[in-house]
């Protein structure tokens, strides 16, 4: 099984309604290793670039103007399988529809205003890390706790 680091962000409604601490504490309880942040504002071209898959659909000028209209929490997570399972504990893509227990499913109620991005795929993981994070922006350390968390299997 793969170690992996994926790039997770808190969109503006996560922030703006106080869900930050909320949200980043499930992702520690699981287990994942937080191993890169930043809280900035979202240039336009930056914003661009990231939904660039989404160029020309009827949600994009939308979607541009709410990622870019306040803050959000950009953060580099790992852990064996980390891109998969972060998708699963952030759920569907609107909330409504989203399962119980997963972050949009129990904080959302919104396609748009979903709270919170994460790659969808190790090549989209790759894209996103480069994009988001300079070179010596992500710290590699092991936590301690690590051996408590995997079987050595898993490893
Ligand atoms: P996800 O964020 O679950 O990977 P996506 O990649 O299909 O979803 O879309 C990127 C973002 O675009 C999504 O988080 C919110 C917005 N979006 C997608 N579909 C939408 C829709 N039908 N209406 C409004 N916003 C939408
Ligand atoms: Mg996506």
């Amino acid at each position: 099984m793969a170690m992996e680091t994926t790039l997770i962000i808190l969109k503006p409604d996560a922030v703006q309604r106080g869900l930050m601490g909320t949200v980043l504490a499930r992702f520690e309880a699981k287990g994942l290793t937080v191993v890169g942040g930043k809280f900035q504002m979202v240039p336009k071209a930056l914003a661009e670039k990231h939904y660039a898959e989404h160029a020309g659909k009827p949600f994009y000028d939308g979607l541009i103007q709410f990622v870019t209209s306040s803050p959000v929490l950009v953060l580099a997570i790992r852990g064996v399988n980390a891109i998969a399972v972060c998708r699963t504990l952030i759920g569907a893509t609107n909330g409504q529809k989203a399962d119980p227990g997963t972050i949009r499913g129990d904080f959302g109620m919104s396609g748009g205003y979903n709270l919170i991005h994460g790659s969808d795929s190790p090549e989209s993981a790759e894209r996103e890390l480069a994009l988001w994070f300079n070179d010596g922006e992500l710290v590699d350390y092991e936590p301690t706790r690590q051996a408590w968390v995997y079987d050595p299997s898993d490893l």
